[in-house]
């Protein structure tokens, strides 16, 4: 392998090219090799220096896989500030994304140049951690506090022209970056213009009290969280102290977060959602079958969404319901997301009508007969869907990818209902299925290999992140979910109420409380379930006898106004009342339970032990394919917070031997059939194993 950096004169300019697959992270190569061009070019003839990148992108940060092992020199500040140092101007030409450290090199260098397509930002945050190459002191001298505040909080990257607006990028060019920037040096040096060192711009002027606020704002945007208060702080630092001073404080924070179990979850996660890409055992050469037109069944709320993220990313979509009023209601559902849209400026007025436009409704199959892929999403019943499976078999062309949208039914059996099982595959969306990032893709015994890589690559067409499944009652997710909301109902009947419960597990860092997250989804929905049930397989009556007096009584959640709370019809703000902590009382009364006071930490342990127990059955038993996959689907599914880096990833930082202990304690207390410990985590406990050093080698 040739040197990731190489220094070469062009007409008279020094060029420091980097070409580091894939993303030409700094690695110590990378950062050895540009200061090793730094120090050529401050001794030869040429007049300046550009500093450019082969491939896909501009440098895309620090290299995250040498995170947590020993610091080697040079270390990022030394080579950015030597950039800065150089006595002659110094180009950074920007192409694809110049991201965290990778920006801070640009914002070391003295001139910037960047082609329109270009995106500029410093995602540290992302990762619970800050700029730590100069990018806290420099970007708020360059563009203002507030700025750099929204910059670096946000971790959101940003289109060249904005950051050209923002005094981040000096010049933006259409195409031809390379010839452009050796244009733009040349400029500079026949200008006789000046090194432009940022680190010797005054501090940047800034009202103190908006930081206080700032913070403020963050405790409640990203409760909990280090890094961005502690960005805060490093901004802060900029508005009063010199460079120098104001460096040190930027490294003290940036060596606090490194330490942080929270940026050792984030980093996790950053891993982890690629890894789950990744299917084990399939050739990466498996061909793909191309997917262009795609039929949806169903136009309920999950079949419009699902549809519009077809017709987003540009697919021609056919969305088929049994009548006209179904669909019409379907379409105008649509209709009114795409106009949300573009009253919250994600898109033009255009935009959406093109896209809409996308979206054809029909009431006839036939038109489904040349579709590349049919998403099924009819309600959950398993008779119905083998119909319409039956159905597709007749119409639809050879190849076509037949997918079923179901949470909880058995894949094969809707599979069985065709000539053509190979073709059928499980693709869950979550609700709003237009906005939820995750994308179960469930791996029936008989789905082909290619229609597998299709769909995952298709995931990432539509920007969702796409985890593997195998079959079973409720996938990864859904799975687990079971147990989860059993200890929440369970909680809630032995004496914890609503709010204390949804305060725990919010204060623990998940997005929303359970018994909100039941009231938005429909204590309906249960119930109607449990209904289609004899009653010996409706399980625990103490886990659904309060949700089911409450939609006996008309209180099915948020969409009537009231459920385990009270919504006010405007402004959806909600309050427990007097009615439901009375239902809460008689049922407990009625089954004999003496209600008591439950603490935080038995509702968040019962809570998110249970979700660890079930999850160890699902990697053992192969539903999963690797422990990561279930963090990927909790963070991107259900509001598990990222920072703890996913269920699975928290129980290796609790140490298994501790949650063993803990659900065991669970057993002796709350008996056999929910909690008894999972077979995997017994073992890994009892031989002092991590679930990752299992991970590495599940044979073991
Ligand atoms: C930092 O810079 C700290 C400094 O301030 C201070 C230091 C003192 N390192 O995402 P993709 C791999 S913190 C190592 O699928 P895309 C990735 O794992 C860093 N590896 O491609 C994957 O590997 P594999 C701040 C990295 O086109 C492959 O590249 N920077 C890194 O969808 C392709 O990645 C960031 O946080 C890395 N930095 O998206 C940027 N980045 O093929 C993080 C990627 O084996 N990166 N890989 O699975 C990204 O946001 C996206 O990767 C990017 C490309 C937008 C660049």
């Amino acid at each position: 392998m040739g040197a990731p950096v190489s220094y070469d004169v062009v007409d008279g300019m020094g060029v420091i090219s980097i070409d580091n697959p894939p993303v030409n992270a700094l690695s110590h190569a990378v950062r050895s090799g540009i200061l090793d061009g730094i120090r050529t070019a401050a001794d030869d003839a040429s007049a300046a220096v550009v500093i450019r990148c082969e491939g896909r992108t501009f440098i895309a940060g620090a290299d995250i896989t040498e995170f947590g092992k020993p610091p080697k020199d040079p270390w990022l500040p030394e080579v950015v500030d030597a950039i800065e140092a150089l006595d002659k101007p110094v180009v950074a030409a920007i192409h694809g994304t110049a991201l965290g450290g990778g920006f801070e090199v640009a914002l070391g260098s003295h001139y910037r140049i960047a082609l329109k397509s270009a995106k500029v930002g410093l995602p540290e945050v992302k990762l619970g951690l800050l700029p730590g190459a100069g990018g806290t002191q420099r970007t708020p001298r360059l563009a203002g506090v507030q700025a750099a505040l929204d910059l670096m909080t946000s971790g959101a990257p940003i289109p060249a022209s904005s950051a050209e607006a923002a005094g981040l990028v000096d010049r933006v060019v259409d195409d031809g970056l390379d010839a452009a920037a050796l244009a733009y040096a040349r400029e500079l040096v026949d200008e006789g213009a000046a090194c432009r060192r940022t680190s010797e711009l005054p501090p940047s002027s800034a009202d103190p009290s908006i930081f206080a606020e700032y913070k403020r704002q963050l405790e409640r945007r990203a409760h909990g969280q280090l890094a961005p208060q502690k960005i805060v702080d490093c901004v802060e630092a900029a508005s009063r102290l010199p460079f120098p001073e104001g460096s040190i404080v930027e490294r003290e924070a940036f060596m606090a977060c490194m330490a942080s179990p929270q940026s050792a979850g984030l980093r996790h996660m950053f891993f982890a959602e690629r890894e789950a890409a990744k299917i084990n055992g399939l050739d990466k050469s498996t061909p793909l079958r191309e997917v262009a037109k795609v039929g949806v069944i169903g136009a309920g709320t999950m079949g419009s969404g699902i549809a519009m993220n077809f017709a987003n990313a540009g697919m021609q979509v056919y969305l088929l319901e049994v009548n006209d009023d179904a669909l019409g209601r379907g379409l105008e559902t649509i209709a009114k997301n795409y106009a949300g849209g573009v009253k919250r400026g994600k898109m033009s007025e255009e935009q959406a009508l093109a896209t809409r436009e996308r979206i054809t409704g029909t009431t006839d199959y036939a038109d489904l007969a040349d579709a590349d892929l049919v998403v099924e999403a009819v309600f959950e019943d398993l008779g119905l869907k083998q119909d319409i499976f039956e159905r597709l078999d007749e119409v639809c062309k050879p190849g076509a990818i037949l997918a079923t949208n179901t949470s909880y039914q058995d894949v094969n059996k809707i599979a069985a209902a065709t000539s053509r099982p190979a073709d059928v595959i499980g693709l869950h969306f979550f609700s709003p299925a237009h906005i939820m990032k995750l994308l179960e893709v469930v791996r029936g015994d008989a789905t082909a290999d290619d229609v597998l890589a299709t769909c995952m690559k298709l995931a990432k067409a539509i920007r969702k992140i796409p985890v593997v499944s195998g079959v079973c009652y409720g996938f990864i997710g859904n799975r687990m979910l079971q147990h989860y909301g059993r200890e929440a109902n369970l909680c809630l009947i032995e004496g914890a109420t609503p709010e204390t419960i949804d305060t725990a597990m919010q204060q623990w860092g998940m997005a929303m409380g359970p018994m909100r997250v039941f009231d938005l989804a429909g204590l309906d929905v249960g119930y109607k379930a449990r209904q289609g049930l004899p009653p010996e397989e409706r399980g625990d009556p103490r886990a659904f006898v309060i949700p089911d007096a409450l939609v006996e009584m008309g209180r099915l959640g948020q969409k009537t106004g009231a459920g385990l709370y009270t919504y006010d019809p405007d402004t959806r703000d909600y309050r427990f009342d007097a009615e439901s902590l009375e239902v809460i009382e008689t049922q407990a009364k009625e089954l004999g339970i003496e209600r008591r006071e439950i603490d935080a930490s038995e509702i968040v342990d019962r809570l998110i032990f249970s979700l660890i127990n079930e999850g160890m059955r699902i990697v053992e038993e192969g539903i999963a394919q690797r422990p990561s996959d279930i963090d990927v689907v909790y963070v991107y599914g259900y509001g598990f917070p990222a920072w703890r880096g996913g269920p699975m990833f928290y129980a290796d930082t609790v140490g298994l031997d501790e949650v063993y202990k803990r659900v065991c304690e669970f057993r002796d207390r709350f008996g056999e059939e929910n909690w008894a410990p999972a077979p995997l985590l017994e073992r890994l406990a009892g031989e002092g194993r991590s679930l990752a050093e299992w991970a590495s080698d599940p044979s073991s």
